[in-house]
């Protein structure tokens, strides 16, 4: 594809600013890193669990230069881009410790700076600087759209809608659709109602009963701070891949703002924040997936796909022209692996190796290194084996938020129970295996599904030998060696 004129100008404004970053990088090394993942996949408990720890001595032994004593001090600092809302640290640290309380959810990017004395193996002190970067997952699956005319994008989005689980939860918005005519003259109510059931349809897939993952374009269900915009209120319609809309018509207000879109939200994500990453962590929520079913979790693994093809470097694409991405490891985790016994834990991990390993075949992906580990940022839950029968069953305990319930009654929010959440299978491929290789909320009333995972309130804060407080976690160490462990050799 040849570079248009803008586009050739959004390469003269990058190349401007990577040398600029290049410039202050060399008197003060600085690591941005991306912390994205679909909304609740656990960015915010992520970002607050790494923080807490980096600033009070958390307990970190697989977190090399921490664990040996190497880092004097970790603090926090402005941030470098004022028109960036701040990571709320402070807000979400008190409510996790004091309330007990997971942290409000947020649908905006936000940012923060961690500032990191630490000696060098050969003794010299240094700084790091770690510019940490909450941004929606759901934002980088709208890369594709960026090569898509309004029709083909049209023409997807409306066969997508007509499959599995997603058919039935689409009939209000087709209904309506099958009333609209796209050649007539363009009516605003019209586009309104268009935008809003189709805006529905999304929002219903993404119920914890579908937990589908692959739903662009993603500021539809995470506006941040454009909710209500004319570059928000479209929708497809049903017209043919390779016509063109008449002027003045629905079908050609459609087409605008549809460009609007990938001028005003789509490129400027990519251009200003996406591409000046150096290190990503992706964060998965998989036992949505399996709470859900089968489809859940082949959509996930269409979603994974979305995000690796946003870190394709390999090739000389107009793309990778345009945003040539600078991350060069990626870590993918897991989260909430506290809801599942250690017995599991790796088995987590194999599943989410093999989603992603099938991914990277699905976008040809050639980059950055991978990783992928099963972590929980937060962990909620301590082990128990229960006696069954004469069975032990390999159980958790924890404290079960109090609008969750066991069937029969809800619970308090104060008692502990035990809970046995299911068992991942040794060989994760079962999980793969067709429509019924595992039953989910999609198919079955929760009594009679495979997995159970109860939401359950954040811990209390475990007691050190000096009295420091810690959150406890599972694996969030090898998530941080991996990330910046060379940066701090
Ligand atoms: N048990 C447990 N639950 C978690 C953890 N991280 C996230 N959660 C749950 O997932 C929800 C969403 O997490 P959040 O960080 O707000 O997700 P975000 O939308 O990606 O920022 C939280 O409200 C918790 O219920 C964790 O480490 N352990
Ligand atoms: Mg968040």
């Amino acid at each position: 594809m040849p570079l248009s004129f803008a586009d050739i100008v959004e390469e003269a404004r990058l190349s401007a600013r990577a040398l600029w970053d290049y410039g202050e990088n060399l008197f003060n090394p600085t690591v941005r890193l991306g912390v994205t993942g679909l909304s609740r996949a656990g960015k915010t408990v992520f970002i607050t669990a790494l923080i807490h720890g980096l600033t009070r001595d958390g307990r970190f032994p697989v977190f090399e230069a921490f664990a040996s004593g190497r880092i004097a001090r970790a603090r926090l600092e402005p941030q470098p881009d004022d028109a960036v809302p701040r990571f709320n640290y402070e807000d979400h640290v008190r409510t996790l410790v004091e309330d007990r309380s997971w942290p409000n959810s947020t649908v905006d990017i936000s940012e923060l700076r961690l500032v990191i004395d630490y000696q060098r193996h050969n003794g010299a002190d240094r700084t790091l600087t770690l510019d940490i970067v909450d941004y929606p997952g759901e934002w980088l699956l709208d890369l594709p759209l960026l090569a898509k005319s309004y029709e083909q994008w049209s023409a997807e989005s409306l066969a997508l809608s007509r499959q599995g689980p997603r058919a039935k939860l689409a009939t209000p918005w087709h209904a309506q659709l099958a009333s609209l005519k796209a050649e007539a003259c363009e009516d605003e109510q019209a586009a309104l109602m268009s935008a809003r059931l189709f805006t529905d349809y999304l929002r219903a897939c993404r119920d914890e009963r579908f937990a589908m993952s692959l739903l662009p374009p993603g500021r539809f269900l995470m506006p941040g701070n454009l909710a209500g915009s004319p570059a928000l209120t479209f929708a497809p319609l049903d017209v043919p891949v390779n016509g063109s809309a008449p002027d003045g018509s629905l079908w050609a207000m459609m087409v605008r703002r549809y460009e609007a879109y990938k001028d005003v939200v789509v490129r400027p994500f990519f251009r200003d924040h996406f591409a000046r990453l150096d290190r990503q962590i992706v964060l998965v929520d998989a036992l949505s997936a399996f709470n859900a079913g089968p489809e859940a979790l082949r959509d996930l693994e269409a979603a994974l796909a979305g995000v690796l093809e946003c870190f394709r470097i390999g090739r000389s694409t107009l793309l990778s022209n345009l945003f040539r991405p600078r991350i060069d490891r990626i870590l993918f985790a897991a989260t909430k692996a506290d809801h599942l016994h250690q017995s599991s834990h790796d088995r987590l991990e194999a599943i989410l190796r093999r989603t992603v390993a099938k991914a990277a075949e699905r976008a040809e992906y050639a980059g950055a290194a991978i990783d992928v580990v099963a972590l929980a940022a937060v962990r909620a839950t301590r082990e128990a084996q229960v006696q069954r029968g004469r069975d032990k069953l390999p159980s958790i305990l924890g404290t079960p938020a109090a609008d969750e319930s066991n069937g029969g009654g809800k619970f308090d929010g104060d008692t502990e129970v035990a809970t046995f959440p299911g068992d991942l299978p040794a060989d994760p491929e079962e999980l793969f295996s067709g429509d019924d290789a595992f039953a989910g909320l999609s198919s079955m009333p929760a009594e009679k599904t495979d997995f159970r995972f109860l939401r359950f309130r954040p811990p209390q804060l475990e007691r050190r030998h000096d009295d420091e407080q810690m959150l406890p976690h599972i694996r969030l160490d090898r998530a941080l060696q991996f990330l910046i462990g060379d940066k701090l050799q």
